[in-house]
C-alpha cells in the first residue's frame, strides 16, 4: 500500500489544475500519466509473479486464482487512480493548505482504494462539497441513510472531531425536562423575564428525514416530488386536526399548493420559509440543492407558530416559534409535533450510535438548533459580529444573523444566538444550555457596555 500512496501523491502534483467535478462525475476511462506509472510500477508485481510461473511451467489452479485475483485487485487500484485523479488529488493538495477542512484532514486514500467502485463512486459524492469548496468546515454529507455506517471509518472520526467526542459515539435522545430538573430554574419554567428580557423571537427546530427515501443529496427529481406528495398526505392530517389546522404552501410550479415569487419572499422575510438552496455553494456542490425549487415547500399551522420545512438540507426540518418569555412553551410544543408528524407520515432515519440522521454531520443526533433574537448592542457596537462571536464561543453558543446562518446582524445589534451543541447532548439539555448561555451572555454584554 506504500505504492498506492506513493502513487496518489504523484496523482496530487499533477492533478492541481484538472477541475474535481469533471474527473468524479465523467467514469470514461482516460490514459494519462498517471495509469501509464501505475503500469509501469503498479502492475510489477504482478507481471513478475506471471512471469516466475511462465518460468516454472504449470501453475496449479490455487496458483492461478490468486493471481487472477492480484490482477482485478491492481486493475481496481488502476481504475480509481484514473477516475479519481482529480479528486484525490485536490483532497491531497487541501490536507495541508486547508486543515480545518474536516473531510480532507481525514480522508483516507487507501481506504478509498480499498472500497468497490460502486462505494467509491457513492464516497467520493458524500466529499464532493469538500473537495470543491476548500473553505469547507466539515466538508461532506451523508447522501443515504446507512452512510454513516457504510463510511463510517473515516466519517467517525470527521464526527468526533467536529463534535469533540473522544471514545466511541453513543447518543441518547431526550426530551424529558422532569429529568434535567437540576439544571432548571425552580418550577422548571425558562422563563426569560428572570433574565431581565421582554417579549423574545424564541424558535427550536430539528432536522429529520424519512428512512424510505435516499438523502436529499441522492436524491432524483422524482424522489422529491414524491417526497412532497408524501408529506402532503400527511400534512392533511395535521390540518384536519383542530390543534394544527394551516395550511401548505409548495414552491414546485402548478400544482394545487404552488405560489408565486411574491408570496415566497414574504415567507421567507417572515422566517417562515427557507432562502433559495441554489445560491449556497456547499448544497449545491452536494447535490442537495439540485432541481430546486421541485419537490420544496412549507407546512404552516393555523397560529404560524409550528411549521415543516420540506426538502432543504433534510427532508424535514421541523419547528416550533413563537414571541414570548418561556422557551418551554416551543420546547414542549415541538416534542409533541415531531411525534405526531412521524406518526402521520412515516419512520425516521435513525442510527442506534448516532441518533437521528440528518444530511450533515454537523446536525447529528438531536439535529436541534434552539435560539433566540436577542439584542447586544454593546458586543455589537462595531457594527459586526465579531465581538459577540468571540464572547459566545466559550460559551458553547453560535451567532448568526437576522436572516439565519450567513447573514448579517440586525442594525440595532441584534442576533440569533443558539447552543452549539448537537450531539451526544439531550433534547432537554439544550433547551436549558440556550436559558444559561442567554444569562452568560447578558452578563458580557453588561459588561462590553462599562468598557465602551
Ligand atoms: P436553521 O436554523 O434551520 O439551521 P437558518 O439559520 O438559516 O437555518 O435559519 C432559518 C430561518 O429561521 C431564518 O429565517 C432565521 O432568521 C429564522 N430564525 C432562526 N432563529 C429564529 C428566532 N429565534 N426567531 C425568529 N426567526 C428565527
Ligand atoms: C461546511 O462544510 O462548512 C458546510 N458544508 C457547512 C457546514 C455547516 N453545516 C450546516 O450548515 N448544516
Amino acid at each position: 500500500m506504500n505504492m498506492l500512496r506513493n502513487t496518489v501523491r504523484h496523482a496530487a502534483k499533477t492533478s492541481r489544475t484538472r477541475a474535481f467535478s469533471t474527473s468524479v462525475r465523467t467514469t470514461t476511462t482516460r490514459t494519462g500519466t498517471t495509469s501509464a506509472k501505475l503500469g509501469a510500477g503498479g502492475f510489477a508485481a504482478g507481471a513478475g509473479l506471471l512471469m516466475m510461473n511462465n518460468t516454472m511451467g504449470k501453475t496449479t489452479s490455487t496458483e492461478g486464482s490468486i493471481l487472477s485475483e492480484i490482477n482485478e485487485r491492481l486493475k481496481n487500484i488502476e481504475r480509481m487512480l484514473v477516475s479519481y485523479q482529480g479528486f484525490l488529488g485536490t483532497i491531497e493538495s487541501l490536507k495541508k493548505s486547508h486543515p480545518n477542512n474536516l473531510m480532507a484532514k481525514h480522508f483516507d486514500a487507501e481506504y478509498f482504494g480499498n472500497l468497490s467502485s460502486d462505494l467509491q463512486a457513492r464516497f467520493a459524492k458524500v466529499c464532493a462539497s469538500g473537495a470543491e469548496n476548500a473553505d469547507s468546515g466539515m466538508g461532506c454529507y451523508a447522501m443515504q441513510p446507512d452512510d454513516y455506517d457504510v463510511f463510517k471509518p473515516v466519517l467517525d472520526k470527521i464526527i468526533r472531531d467536529y463534535h469533540k467526542i473522544d471514545g466511541e459515539v453513543k447518543h441518547i435522545t431526550n426530551w424529558n425536562l422532569d429529568s434535567v430538573k437540576d439544571q432548571l430554574p425552580a418550577g422548571g419554567r425558562l422563563d426569560l423575564t428572570k433574565l431581565g428580557l421582554g417579549t423574545t423571537s424564541m424558535r427550536v427546530r430539528v432536522g429529520r428525514n424519512l428512512a424510505s427515501y435516499a438523502l436529499p443529496g441522492a436524491m432524483t427529481k422524482e424522489d422529491r416530488i414524491n417526497l412532497e406528495k408524501d408529506m402532503i398526505q400527511a400534512f392533511k392530517k395535521l390540518i384536519a386536526d383542530p390543534a394544527y389546522g394551516g395550511r401548505y404552501y409548495s414552491l414546485t410550479p402548478d400544482t394545487e399548493y404552488s405560489i408565486n415569487e411574491e408570496k415566497y419572499k414574504e415567507l421567507v422575510k417572515a422566517h417562515i420559509m427557507f432562502k433559495d438552496m441554489a445560491a449556497d455553494s456547499y448544497l449545491s456542490s452536494a447535490g442537495i440543492a439540485s432541481d430546486w425549487p421541485y419537490g420544496r415547500g412549507c407546512y404552516v399551522s393555523e397560529d404560524k407558530g409550528f411549521i415543516v420545512w420540506v426538502g432543504e438540507e433534510d427532508h424535514l426540518r421541523i419547528m416550533c416559534m413563537k414571541k414570548g418569555t418561556v422557551l418551554n412553551d416551543v420546547f414542549d410544543r415541538l416534542s409533541v409535533a415531531c411525534g405526531v408528524v412521524e406518526k402521520n407520515a412515516s419512520k425516521f432515519a435513525h442510527s442506534e450510535q448516532y441518533g437521528y440522521v440528518t444530511s450533515c454531520p454537523t446536525n447529528l443526533g438531536t439535529g436541534m438548533r434552539a435560539s433566540v433574537h436577542i439584542q447586544v448592542p454593546n458586543l455589537t457596537s462595531d457594527g459586526s459580529d465579531k465581538k459577540a462571536k468571540a464572547v459566545c464561543k466559550p460559551l458553547g453558543l453560535s451567532v448568526r444573523g437576522m436572516g439565519g446562518e450567513h447573514t448579517p446582524i440586525g442594525a440595532d445589534g441584534t442576533v440569533d444566538i443558539s447552543p452549539s451543541a448537537r450531539l451526544c447532548i439531550q433534547e432537554a439539555e439544550i433547551i436549558c444550555a440556550l436559558y444559561k448561555g442567554i444569562e452568560a451572555l447578558l452578563v458580557e454584554e453588561k459588561k462590553a457596555k462599562s468598557k465602551l
